[in-house]
């Protein structure tokens, strides 16, 4: 059980975090949702697609982005958060903004998604203080920079190492580890040989008993692989969520919910045993 909020979700099945960004600069919807009545209405759709969660993020974490300042990225996001919110919705954060984290969940939303694994002063106390889910995102360097010469020992155990030791602290301070879920944060201070010795190993992140999120939807490595832009990486998205949850993810974070549903169902019906 992940346990998020009002919200309590079964991990028997795999979920799907659908994104929202309402930035005019992400890598793959940045300016489209900008205006908060077209965010609103991407976000009902991808709930009526079948998303569990919907991811809202109002600064750009795509490499190379500029920080936002507090009081933009709270004017993106808290009204999509409280409408959303209003009508039953479970919405993902993604921020690493104490304010932003506390603004968010008093308007409503069920977890906080951060990059930064809580690491800013003040993070994991604003979300000890409530009920919410976190996911601690692990990332080498900072967005505008990290993809310049990103270097590991051994990248999965570091990885697994950073997120336990975040998991371990959010727990000492009071979230209860059904509110935690790790992500080893593909793209973020990763080479595409990175991103690919995580994915082989989320079987190894899974084992360390938190719930794992895989965000892998249109990203670059996709792209080193198949030759596509982003906006011809839909197959390749879709494979990455299958490879991702048949290695145990328990939650996929992707732009294209119907599709990545519905391939999912059919995973399901293959693989799930009855
Ligand atoms: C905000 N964001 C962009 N990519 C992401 C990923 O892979 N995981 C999580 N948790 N958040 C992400």
């Amino acid at each position: 059980m992940l346990r998020c909020g009002r919200h309590t979700f079964d991990l028997a099945r795999p979920l799907v975090m659908g994104i929202v960004n309402v930035t005019p600069d992400s890598f793959f919807d940045g300016g489209r949702y900008l205006d908060a009545s077209r965010a609103l209405e991407h976000a009902r759709r991808l709930r009526e697609d079948g998303a569990d969660l919907i991811d809202i993020g109002g600064e750009s974490t795509r490499p190379g982005a500029s920080p936002v300042s507090e009081s933009d990225e709270l004017a993106r996001v808290i009204p999509l958060v409280e409408a959303l919110a209003a009508q039953g919705t479970a919405v993902a954060v993604d921020t690493r903004k104490p304010a932003v984290m506390r603004a968010s969940i008093a308007a409503g939303a069920a977890m906080i998604n951060d990059i930064g694994a809580l690491t800013a002063p003040g993070a994991i106390d604003a979300c000890a203080a409530s009920d919410v889910g976190v996911c601690l995102m692990h990332m080498q360097g900072e967005p505008g920079t990290m993809q310049q010469a990103p270097v590991y020992r051994d990248v999965v155990a570091e990885v697994r190492d950073f997120l336990v030791a975040r998991a371990r602290a959010c727990e000492a301070a009071g979230i209860a580890r059904e509110r935690i879920v790790i992500d080893p944060g593909f793209g973020f201070g990763k080479t595409l040989a990175h991103n690919l010795a995580l994915l082989r190993s989320i079987g190894s992140l899974a084992a360390t008993g938190y719930p794992v999120l895989a965000g892998l939807s249109r990203k670059s490595s996709l792209g080193e692989i198949t030759g596509r832009g982003v906006g011809d990486r839909l197959p390749a998205s879709l494979a990455a969520a299958l490879a991702a949850v048949a290695r145990g993810a328990a939650i996929v974070r992707v732009h294209d919910v119907r599709e990545t549903v519905d391939a999912l169902k059919i995973w399901l019906a293959v693989d799930v045993k009855a």
